[in-house]
């Protein structure tokens, strides 16, 4: 039995699944996890001291890479000055000042401790400012685990085929309504029904919870339209997008504004965070300002905000880094993409930036439905191919995978080849 193996039957029976978030426990691609002691730069290396090229990177925040020297010193001296206050401190306030400055349509910011924090908070501040009940969101997006998003939601949930959770009371999700990805008319049609009760749409603007679905050209823009049209908020769920696709998140890239953003781990470095901003007449209605009550202790600490603030000056002062990235998702997913072609496997990939998956399925994944026509058996066996060659990827279909800027060209071609084994392997 290996160290990981050994740790995770001790955890399986004093932690639920033996993991602290569902996707982590391999339940869909077998075996059991890996347990991460540390890791550098594009490496991660478990209990047993194998290293695996990383291309999770804590499900995005590590866009650096891991343990950046930079945003560890921040961390360190943060320490030492103290781990928490519970009151105001000069960090988070330059914290807000880096992103307002910087990030269209963002003229004030929350922090709050996690992504689903964020988007729980963003749905009451629209809801507050309409004066409306009802959201819509997209079958497949993933908005984190609060009550009134879990509505045939993306990741872990699609991954275990859960399209409602358990112990949400129907009451949550009722003014919960669904539409489908990357087409406006189901979103059109909904505001026809109900032209004066929806306060948002919510959307990632990448789809990067059901694999990585890019949007439509003019999706977006459709919703911006119809938001506009029927006076309701448009939220863009940057929690996976934001600061990845460029400074300015998928607002700045598909050159689409909204009226919130909400962002997550990546505000961080890692660390646990997350934050909802937007337009001033909108944040104006969080407490204590207005009537929108939202709070916590954790929220703004000043460990976290030092690790986030270390993280986003360094992307803030070289934009190269996003030119060079996006430059390399590009080539590495048009190389997939070929090799992909060469296969008899029933398989594609998509991608947007430093983002992509490979779905293993012929008919072109656009939305939930389609996403759900990947064979998740064969999703199973490569994962398990480029872990045995020491390829840490997302162990679930349902998830994206992520390029640092610490990636080499020569790692990447590394990893192509480790692909091409099994993908051309009879041929
Ligand atoms: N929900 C995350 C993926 N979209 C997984 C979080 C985790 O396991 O850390």
């Amino acid at each position: 039995m290996t160290k990981s193996e050994a740790i995770f039957e001790r955890a399986c029976k004093v932690i639920p699944g033996g993991v602290n978030s569902p996707v982590r426990a391999f339940g869909s691609i077998g075996g059991t996890p890996r347990m991460i002691c540390s890791a550098d730069g594009t490496h991660m290396t478990d209990e047993d001291g194998n290293t695996y090229l990383d291309f999770v990177g804590s499900w995005g925040p590590m866009i650096l890479g891991h343990n950046h020297p930079a945003v560890k010193e921040a961390v360190i001296k943060a320490c030492e000055d103290g781990l928490s206050f519970g009151a105001a401190t000069k960090r988070e306030v330059e914290m807000a000042e880096l992103i307002c400055s910087s990030i269209p349509n963002v003229d004030m910011v929350r922090m709050v401790n996690s992504g689903t924090e964020a988007v729980m908070s963003a749905i009451r501040t629209a809801r507050g400012y309409t004066g409306r009940d009802k959201i819509v969101k997209f079958m497949g997006c993933y908005h984190g685990h609060s009550d009134a998003l879990l509505v045939q939601a993306g990741s872990g949930v699609m991954t275990a085929g859960i399209p409602d959770s358990a112990g949400v009371p129907k009451g949550c999700t009722q003014d919960t309504l669904s539409a489908v990805y990357n087409d406006a008319s189901s979103v059109e049609k909904l505001f026809e029904t109900f032209p004066e009760e929806i306060a948002a749409v919510i959307v990632e603007p990448v789809g990067a919870n059901m694999g990585v679905v890019p949007p439509a050209p003019g999706f977006l823009e459709s919703l911006r339209s119809l938001c506009t049209k029927y006076g309701a908020v448009l939220i863009f769920d940057e929690v996976i997008t934001g600061f990845r696709l460029g400074f300015t998140g998928a607002q700045g890239y598909f050159g689409v504004d909204a009226d919130l953003v909400t962002y997550g781990k990546i505000i961080g470095a890692g660390m646990p965070v997350g934050a909802y901003g937007g337009k001033r007449e909108i944040m104006s209605c969080v407490a204590p300002v207005g009537p929108v009550y939202q709070a916590g202790t954790l929220s703004g600490n000043p460990v976290a905000m030092a690790a986030g603030l270390a993280q986003l000056t360094i992307l803030k002062d070289h934009p190269e880094i996003y030119q060079e990235l996006n430059e390399k998702g590009d080539w590495f997913y048009g190389e997939v993409k070929r090799l992909l072609e060469k296969t008899e496997l029933p398989a594609q990939a998509t991608s947007c930036g430093s983002l992509g998956c490979i779905f293993f399925t012929n008919t072109p994944v656009v939305n939930y439905e389609t996403a759900k026509t990947s064979d998740t058996s064969l999703y199973a066996s490569y994962f398990k191919h480029m872990l045995e060659n020491h390829i840490y990827l997302a162990p679930a279909q349902f998830e994206a995978m992520f390029l640092s800027a610490a990636h080499t060209r020569e790692e990447l071609v590394g990893v192509l080849d480790v692909m091409r084994g099994f993908f051309l392997k009879d041929n």
